[in-house]
């Protein structure tokens, strides 16, 4: 049994209360680790850590910081391959993605910051003859992280690299169901030399060591990544203290394919869309809507390739969907499916769990689920699933495109398949959602603004966004 510390001052530390919680592996339904039940205590050894380390942090040049988070980025990249099966054992995805995406954007994370703020500059407003403004941008202090167990190291860094390349020290909490890379993280930290009490990694539950974070008094701004229920007790909780805060929450995000698509090409990324890392990617496309033209030709072509997925144990390179992350997790999908049935929805292909032999047996496996036969305002085609499952739909043309695809209160992600290059410049302005996909998706820039609108959240992250959302703009007025 591993056992997962804190990580505070620099040091990896048991929580105060020695209370611990079961992690699973979700392959085998095995209890694999214990990690901290983290409480105010700790928060507050964290807190008095951070405090300590911020004028050092914050005063240290840009070229300094960077190196030091440079090192770190190294370190995370040395540990790639030991970071991509902790992944996959800790989240039940496949190894082959925890390595070409998880493992690989964590050290991209960090080095992308770590060489962002050294050319992160601020405005100057010239009022001409008679005085000039300029801005200044300092860290904010203390802030805090929290973040989901879809992509968890991925998202941990997302979030800390910018937090701590713009100068703030970090009090950062994994998700309790996925907390092992943060902890091999944490040693990376060590190795990495960054100053103690920099970073804070403080494990345990959301209701506990989550929302103590959010209320802390000293914690001035938080970053957050998760659900929508969440996220709206987050901003209740925050806002009458007048925090910062960066909302990252779900969708329900449509997939537009037209007749003049490359189909191939199309029917490929369209099923990578809908179903990598099992359907658990805040962007997976869940909705798919077909010209129907094409819409037979699609699906048979569609449905050919998604049985062809691999389902099997995580650990092994030929898998391509592996487990979902939790028992409670995998019985909300099937409840969705069983829901989608009731609703009158017939399921193409898929819908069930999954018993594989050996190893993960007891393991928590559902099948790649197609659905057709479901109209837009039912609650399969409304609510976010988050597994493996996804609906079919033909339309007729542009305007009922985009007004199914606008037609949930979601607005994080959408993507558009087609030749036509003046519909995809049209569309992509009436589509009602922080990222819009021309014939790609999950194509990554990390200077781009990342995030949703309506319930998919509040602010951006990435590139200069994220080191705006992490500093204080002061404006100074200067008369001539
Ligand atoms: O996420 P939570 P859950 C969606 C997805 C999923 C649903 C619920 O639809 O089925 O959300 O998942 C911490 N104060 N997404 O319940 O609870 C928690 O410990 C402070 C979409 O697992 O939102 C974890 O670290 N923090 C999503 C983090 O919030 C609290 C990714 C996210 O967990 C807290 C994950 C509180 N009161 C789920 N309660 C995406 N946008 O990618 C919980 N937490």
């Amino acid at each position: 049994m591993q056992i997962i510390n804190n990580f505070i001052d620099g040091e990896l530390i048991p929580p105060s209360s020695q209370q611990f919680l079961e992690n699973v592996e979700p392959a085998t339904g095995n209890v694999y680790s214990q990690i901290p039940e983290s409480n105010r205590d700790d928060l507050s050894h964290a807190v008095a850590a951070a405090k300590k380390a911020l004028p050092e942090w914050s005063g240290m040049s840009i070229e300094d910081r960077a190196r030091i988070l440079t090192r770190l980025a190294d370190e995370v990249e040395n540990a790639s391959d030991e970071l991509a099966k902790a992944e996959a054992i800790d989240n039940g995805k496949p190894i082959s993605l925890a390595k070409a995406v998880d493992s690989y954007r964590a050290s991209a994370n960090i080095r992308f910051f770590a060489q962002a703020i050294t050319q992160f500059s601020s405005e100057s407003h010239s009022m001409g003859n008679e005085g000039i403004n300029y801005t200044l941008r300092d860290p904010i202090g203390i802030v805090g992280t929290i973040s989901p167990w879809n992509l968890p190291l991925y998202l941990f860094t997302w979030k800390i690299a910018p937090a701590l390349a713009a100068g703030n020290v970090v009090i950062a909490k994994p998700s309790e169901v996925t907390p092992m890379t943060a902890f091999l993280f944490s040693k990376l930290c060590v190795k990495a030399g960054l100053p103690r009490g920099v970073l804070n990694i403080l494990h345990g539950s959301g209701g506990n060591i989550g929302q103590a974070i959010v209320e802390h008094p000293e914690i001035k701004a938080i970053s957050f990544t998760g659900g929508t229920a969440t996220g709206k007790k987050l901003a209740a909780t925050a806002a009458p203290m007048f925090k910062k805060l960066s909302l990252e929450l779900g969708g329900k995000n449509p997939t537009l394919v037209f007749a003049d698509c490359d189909f191939e090409s199309t029917v490929n990324q369209v099923v990578r869309s809908a179903f990598a890392n099992q359907g658990q990617i805040c962007l997976c496309g869940s909705r798919i809507y077909i010209e129907r033209p094409i819409y037979e030709k699609f699906k048979e072509a569609f449905l050919r390739q998604v049985e062809d997925l691999k389902i099997g144990d995580p650990l092994e390179l030929s898998t391509q969907h592996g487990a979902l992350v939790s028992q409670p997790h995998m019985d909300k999908v099937l409840s969705y499916i069983e829901l989608a049935k009731k609703e009158g929805g017939q399921v193409l292909t898929g819908g069930e769990r999954i018993t594989l032999k050996g190893r993960c047996e007891t393991g928590f496996f559902v099948s790649p689920t197609v659905i057709e036969g479901l109209p837009l305002s039912c609650r399969t085609n409304q609510e976010e699933i988050f597994g493996p499952v996804c609906t079919l739909q033909p339309f007729d043309n542009d305007d009922e495109a985009v007004s199914l695809a606008n037609g949930t209160e979601y607005g994080l992600a959408t993507s558009v398949w087609s030749n036509n290059l003046s519909r995809c410049h049209r569309l992509a302005k009436q589509l009602d959602f922080g990222i819009v996909w021309i014939n790609c998706w999950l194509q990554r820039d990390l200077r781009t603004p990342f995030g949703g609108v309506k319930a998919s959240g509040v602010g951006r992250e990435g590139g200069l966004e994220a080191l705006r959302f992490f500093t204080e703009p002061k404006n100074v007025c200067v008369k001539y």
